[in-house]
């Protein structure tokens, strides 16, 4: 690592960076929303752009000295806007979550209605969760995913909808492996007179490389996050239709935020110059062949995949048939070098701390190289440690296999 400065001035916070780097060169990273960005991005977001305040946007600022970071956020801005054919866009929410309030803040008023997928069921914190500011500001229904299907029940939703006449659908999920059907929301929307606004956070990445359903021709509001899928900087996005571009400008900043984290912003733009070149849609689409790989590898093993399988970059395991708890099953995995997420399955009979199940993502070990032959590898692995989970010395012997594995797929090699 070169971090040289850091190590003379910080040597504690150098020591944890150095300790994280090698876990992320050493290790499994199966987290669905996590990605490892180019040193184009870090570059970016490690650049001398984090010393200015620029509150406002391009040539309406309230500081002076903005010449070189509107240039920045005016690229940004149109990138954003072609990579995703979008009308507006607003390159400033520093996350996801923040990306929504500024949706919501729009569009609706605190006590409004608003319909969204029950996080249990492959939602999202601030689609409704009654600790989040969204469950908290607005009255919250939730919809659940069918049970025998565990697909998205359109006619379900729309009877929801009938019935408690929502100003505002959230659509998208943090946990959905199958497409949605934006086109069907969009008409539900126009009947039922409710603005539609759809989190892309997960699917982003997918959805720039054109091989995940867009919605950005049918939703009022496309939030976003740009580090997981999109492999970006750790930040939100706002896209929308031309007539929704004043308000979600001004409820973002001076509404929501206040100064714009350009350096952020910076990493940003270089994120989504790298999602227009054509080897990002060869990644997408070998992201969601491992997932589909890796959850029939799986499933062969024995473990129950939600909903049979997946379209996109993750999916669930029900872990029900192994006699494990995904809480469990985490640590267990943790212990042989592989990084998941304990996560709830739809009418999961367990709590959230607890878990029948675990998430897993493609799109980190994909970054790296890895292709379905390394997806039948760690299967086997997952399975060993879940077999063998009491025997310790097992498990590291796994986590040396797995060693093995990741260095055969380098990571920031020169760090
Ligand atoms: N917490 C993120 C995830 O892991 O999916 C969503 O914001």
């Amino acid at each position: 690592m070169y971090y040289e400065e850091l190590k003379k001035v910080d040597p504690q916070i150098y020591e944890a960076i150095r300790g994280e780097l090698y876990r992320q060169k050493d290790n499994l990273e199966l987290i669905a929303s996590e990605n490892y960005v180019s040193k184009a991005v870090l570059e970016a977001l490690g650049s001398i752009l984090t010393n200015k305040y620029a509150e406002g946007y391009p040539k309406k600022r309230y500081y002076g000295g903005c010449e070189w970071v509107d240039v920045v956020e005016s690229i940004a801005i149109e990138r954003a806007k072609k990579l995703f054919g979008a009308e507006h866009a607003n390159v400033q929410p520093h996350s996801g979550t923040q990306a929504n309030i500024t949706a919501y803040l729009s569009l609706i008023e605190p006590g409004d209605t608003v319909i969204g997928l029950n996080l249990s069921h492959g939602g999202h914190l601030s689609h409704g969760h009654p600790l989040n500011f969204s469950g908290r500001y607005f009255k919250i229904v939730t919809i659940n995913v069918n049970k025998d299907t565990e697909l998205i029940d359109y006619e379900e939703m729309e009877k929801t909808i009938e019935k408690e006449r929502p100003k505002l659908i959230m659509a998208g999920a943090s946990n959905y492996s199958r497409k949605w059907d934006w086109e069907r929301i969009k008409k539900m929307a126009d009947a039922w007179k409710c603005y539609f606004v759809c989190d892309i956070a997960h699917y982003a990445g997918l959805i720039a490389a054109g091989i995940y359903p867009s919605p950005v021709p049918y939703a009022d509001v496309v939030t976003s996050t740009t580090h997981k899928t999109l492999r970006g900087p750790r930040g939100g996005l706002i896209l929308s239709k031309k007539v929704y571009a004043k308000l979600i400008d001004r409820t973002n900043f001076p509404g929501n935020q206040g100064g714009p984290l350009m350096h952020v912003i910076a990493a940003k733009a270089v994120c989504f110059y790298e999602a227009m070149k054509p080897d990002f849609v060869e990644y997408q689409k070998q992201v969601v062949k491992n997932a589909q790989r890796l959850a029939k590898e799986l499933e062969l093993k024995g473990y129950r995949i939600v909903s049979g399988g997946t379209d996109c970059h993750l999916f669930s395991v029900d872990l029900r048939s192994k006699n494990i708890t995904g809480k469990d099953a985490e640590v267990i995995l943790d212990k042989a070098g592989i990084t998941v997420n304990k996560n709830t399955i739809p009418y999961d009979p367990q709590p959230p701390l607890i878990t029948s199940g675990i998430r897993i993502g493609t799109p980190a070990v994909t970054t790296r190289g890895m292709k379905e032959k390394e997806m039948e590898e760690i299967a086997q692995y997952i399975d060993d440690a879940i077999i063998h989970r009491d025997d310790e010395g097992y498990l590291k012997s796994i986590k040396e296999k797995v060693k093995g594995l990741t260095k055969r797929f380098p990571l920031y090699i020169d760090f």
